[in-house]
């Protein structure tokens, strides 16, 4: 799977992208995350990106034409677009997702990443700023996305947190299984883990990971997750795929079904 990550900061990704597990599976070939500089694209000798609103207001606006060559470099259009400098040229029809990094996008979760990791190639736009002109959204952007209800300063951070959780979904990249009974695969909390030493500062493991009885195990698996996305997230559960036992649990513990919310 391909990454194309456009960003005035290409430094910023050096050490979150080329360490760990990132690393080893762009090594191995399972990833490639191919860093686009968009200054590199601007069109007059100061090399600016950005400019001031029309309108008036805070903050610059990223201008279209150079965002619009960065994109175009990156899908192989940009000696045709520098041909015809009056003209939008239209995006090939097969292109890439191409994903605009901003705080005023879909929110990102688990679901948006397994869908995104059914892709081969992903473009990344990281937004700065307060915003790029709306034109080129309008014409380039295909969904935009935000990693969280808060602000950054710009989408880099963003752009890496994406391009961390999908590459793990790619085959290959992790462990086999090791993303099926983690939090939010199945919309619930992971379970609690627990290693070497059995009893630690006077502190024992649960006896029934001891015990060597798989089922047993599963089954108290199973309900401290339900707990735990009860206590922690219950507005999880709402969306959660529950057997009849895990609603008998819940109901024991206090879930009141629709409300999403735990009776005293
Ligand atoms: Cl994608 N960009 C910025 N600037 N702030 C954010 C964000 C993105 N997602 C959450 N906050």
């Amino acid at each position: 799977m391909r990454f194309d990550i456009l960003t005035i900061f290409p430094q910023m990704f050096s050490g979150p992208l080329s360490e760990s597990i990132l690393k080893r599976a762009q090594q191995a070939g399972l990833i490639e995350i191919v860093l686009r500089d968009i200054r590199a694209y601007a069109t007059d000798r100061h090399k600016s990106t950005d400019d001031y609103p029309f309108g008036g207001g805070a903050g610059m606006v990223m201008k279209p034409e150079v965002l619009y060559r960065a994109l175009a470099d990156t899908l192989g259009m940009l000696a045709q677009v520098d041909a015809e400098p009056e003209r939008l040229i239209p995006l090939p029809a097969d292109h890439p997702p191409i994903l605009l990094m901003s705080p005023a996008g879909e929110l990102f979760n688990q679901r948006l990443a397994e869908e995104l990791a059914q892709h081969e190639r992903l473009v990344l736009i990281c937004g700065h700023y307060e915003g790029i002109d709306e034109r080129f959204r309008e014409c380039c952007v295909d969904r935009e996305i935000s990693i969280g209800d808060y602000v950054l300063t710009g989408g880099e951070l963003a752009a890496m947190v994406v391009v961390d959780a999908v590459a793990r979904l790619r085959p290959g990249v992790l462990a086999a299984d090791s993303t099926a009974e983690e939090s939010h695969s199945d919309g619930l909390l992971e379970y609690p883990h627990y290693t070497r030493p059995a009893l630690w500062r006077g502190q024992a493991v649960p006896p029934v990971l001891l015990s060597g009885h798989h089922a047993n195990i599963a089954r108290w698996r199973r309900e401290q997750r339900l707990l735990r996305t009860l206590r922690r997230r219950p507005e999880l559960l709402r969306q959660a795929r529950l057997t009849e036992d895990d609603l008998a649990l819940l109901r024991r513990s206090g879930w009141e079904p629709g409300t999403g919310d735990v009776t005293p």
